[in-house]
């Protein structure tokens, strides 16, 4: 009998979606509660003990799981087929996607908020926000650029530096890491944050016909997020 699963989470966070679509790829039923930003720290603590205040996390019959990766990998314990991990470099490039590449799927929204925060409104779905609206996102925005560390010497950075981590991508794909028939922890994990990123206008042109984008679009159709291009200052955005 499959345990009970109960998926804990953020509304809008990616490491939440690989794991939810590797639960459905598993096709194990589990309750998903996700909590209010901020409440999810002390919430989250109490269930995964201290220290463990990022989503996601998993109960498997009462038992705590934190973290996508080691989620994952109960998964594949609880449900071995279909597999996760059919190759060692699968779970090579999915700890590649966790440890590297998942914060830019944070700090590059987050950067381009505090041009847009009109636009904070549509990763809840709803339409960009009024006055009153980008006021209150504006202080959240300035809030999350220092809960992330963000700042707009490391935007920079992390613009200049995206291209050289999409090649990586498209290598994992040219090498049928990833992007393959059957998907895997790796396209799960590097798919959501890449379709993170394709909620930034200013990102998509670069993104455009690569192995990231049909492994995002495909795992992930439908996303919430769109920050218009041209919010990123002129020159930071990499050209392909
Ligand atoms: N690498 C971890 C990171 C989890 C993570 O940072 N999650 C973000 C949401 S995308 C979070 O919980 N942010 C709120 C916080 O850091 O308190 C994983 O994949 O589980």
């Amino acid at each position: 009998m499959a345990p009970e699963l109960i998926l804990h989470g953020l509304p809008p966070s990616h490491p939440c979606m690989t794991v939810a679509a590797a639960l459905e790829y598993k096709t194990l039923p589990f309750e998903r509660i996700d909590f209010t930003p901020g409440e999810h720290v002390e919430k989250m603590q109490e269930i995964y003990g201290e220290g463990n205040s990022t989503v996601p996390g998993l109960l498997v019959d009462g038992e705590p799981v934190h973290g996508s990766c080691a989620i994952l990998e109960r998964l594949e314990t609880i449900a071995p087929e279909p597999t996760l991990y059919p190759t060692p470099q699968v779970r090579e490039a999915e700890l590649w996607g966790d440890g590297e590449l998942q914060d830019l799927g944070r700090r590059l929204p987050w950067g381009a908020l505090h041009f847009r925060p009109e636009a904070m409104g549509t990763y809840a779905g709803r339409d960009p926000l009024d006055g009153a609206g980008t006021d209150f996102a504006i202080g959240y925005v300035r809030a999350s650029w220092k809960y992330h560390k963000v700042s707009a010497a490391r935007l920079q950075e992390d613009l200049a530096g995206l291209p050289a981590m999409l090649a990586h991508v498209e290598q994992l794909a040219q090498e049928g890491v990833i992007g393959g028939e059957q998907p895997n922890a790796a396209d799960f994990q590097i798919g959501a944050t890449i379709r993170v990123l394709l909620t930034i206008g200013d990102l998509r042109p670069l993104l455009a016909g690569s192995a990231g984008e049909r492994i995002a679009l495909r795992h992930f159709p439908d996303n919430p997020g769109d920050v218009p291009a041209g919010a990123y200052p002129a020159g930071w955005t990499p050209s392909r």
